[in-house]
């Protein structure tokens, strides 16, 4: 008998399997997979194929934010006007809230999903959703919450998942899982509802001729594993991510047509539904430099061409295209007898960069950097935030070398006639 890895690698490599058969195994990797609450062990890994590709494994959590190091959530609206013809199972009773998870897996463009709460719970505890794509929820098994921390009377959060589901394709069924966090506000608010991926693929690549541990990430929680962010719509969060070690410390890669080990610059693809990566040595393609300033490294860089850092010169060629900066650190300065620590984050939409063939782009991170006083006014109280902004319009954080805080700032605040004079000290937020 197959085991439900074996199943489901049978079904990525096209295994001819009858249509009854398909459907029991299904079933059966289901059952097996919905016990299952800790990662599944990636099984026998295979070598790549001459042509580059590596069939991969698939691996579910109730934990995938520390597995992975953080995945991106999709929200999920609560509708206000239920389908009139949506059926329900009975058992969730009256409370019952509708809304949809989005993914192009579907032919539809979504699954509906249904919560409640029983009599029993002052929190979201029932969560149902429509796991064979036929638009009814009343032939689905209603899944219970794994963790609920309760805050007040019908406030709170409940934690469901992995939550099985399958998308049909030609080669049959294709597993997926989600994580469901349910924020309650109140016995009779909408429930605020975050959906996360609960599953990844893995397998072992070769990379400069070693191997290495690949895994997959659905990042933006949508049913694909190959989202790569186009020129216009360079968003941190609108891209998959890769990862090429097993340690869990490393955070994934923003996934793009390339990824570089070493000076080597291999192409990248990823299969849609997750099963297999292709990556192959590339062939002279076109590239240009990215050069920080001196004692500036770490920059990193994302695009549809991949995400790539620069801590050193010969690691300053990528290819061609636009690029938007993800974060720099600037060596450790000494300043007053204490080494001082600047790093940069959350720049800017327009903050992006053009790279043309054997072009340089110099990125001027240096100086003159902005300290900004913002004022928030909410019932005549004011609100007062202190940043410092960089030259690409991101926020440099300030701190010591070795990680701790220096003293925070202080706002002097004087009237204009002198009879107003107050000294606040800002607190680190
Ligand atoms: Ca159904
Ligand atoms: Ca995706």
């Amino acid at each position: 008998m197959l085991n439900s890895q074996e199943w489901l690698h049978q079904q990525r490599k096209g295994v001819p399997v009858k249509r009854s058969q398909k459907w029991d195994r299904f079933v059966l990797a289901a059952a097996l997979v919905s016990l299952c609450l800790c990662p599944v062990p990636a099984r026998a890994d295979e070598p790549a194929g001459g042509d580059g590709t590596t069939w991969l494994s698939y691996c579910q959590s109730s934990d995938t934010n520390s597995l992975l190091r953080y995945v991106s959530r999709q929200q999920l609206k609560i509708e206000k006007d239920r389908p009139a013809d949506l059926a329900l199972p009975a058992a969730l009773g009256e409370q019952v809230q509708v809304t949809r998870w989005t993914t192009p897996m579907d032919a539809a463009g979504f699954r509906r999903v249904a919560l409640s709460r029983s009599a029993a719970s002052d929190l979201c505890d029932q969560l149902v959703i429509d796991s064979n794509g036929d638009g009814r929820l009343d032939d689905e098994t209603i899944c219970q919450p794994h963790d609920q921390r309760q805050y007040g009377s019908g406030q709170g959060q409940t934690m469901f998942g992995p939550v099985a589901m399958h998308f049909d394709s030609e080669d049959g069924p294709i597993l997926y899982h989600l994580n469901f966090t349910v924020y309650s506000s109140g016995l009779n608010e909408d429930y605020y509802v975050m959906a996360t991926t609960a599953c990844w693929y893995q397998g072992t690549v070769v990379l400069n001729d070693r191997p290495v541990t690949c895994q997959l990430i659905d990042y933006n929680a949508n049913g694909t594993f190959n989202d790569v962010c186009d020129q216009q719509e360079s968003s941190y969060a609108s891209a998959d991510r890769v990862r090429f070690t097993d340690n869990a410390e490393i955070e994934p890669m923003f996934a793009g047509r390339y990824v570089r080990d070493g000076q080597q610059l291999y192409e990248f693809s990823a299969a849609k539904d997750g099963a297999y990566v292709t990556i192959r040595e590339a062939e002279g393609p076109a590239t240009g430099f990215i050069k920080p300033q001196d004692g500036f490294y770490q920059v990193k860089v994302y695009g549809p061409q991949g995400s790539f850092v620069i801590s050193k010169e010969d690691e300053q060629q990528v290819p061609v295209g636009r690029y938007k900066l993800a974060s720099w650190q600037l060596q450790p300065t000494p300043v007053s007898g204490k080494q001082w620590q600047f790093t940069g984050a959350g720049f800017p939409e327009q903050s992006g960069v053009d790279v043309a063939t054997d072009a340089v782009v110099e990125l001027n991170l240096g100086g003159p950097w902005t300290a900004k006083l913002e004022d928030q006014v909410r019932n005549r109280q004011h609100t007062f935030n202190q940043v410092v902004i960089g030259r690409y319009g991101e926020h440099v954080n300030v701190a010591y070398a070795d990680g701790s805080q220096p003293p925070a700032p202080r706002l002097r605040i004087v009237s204009d006639d002198g009879k107003y004079d107050k000294t606040f000290k800002f607190e680190y937020g």
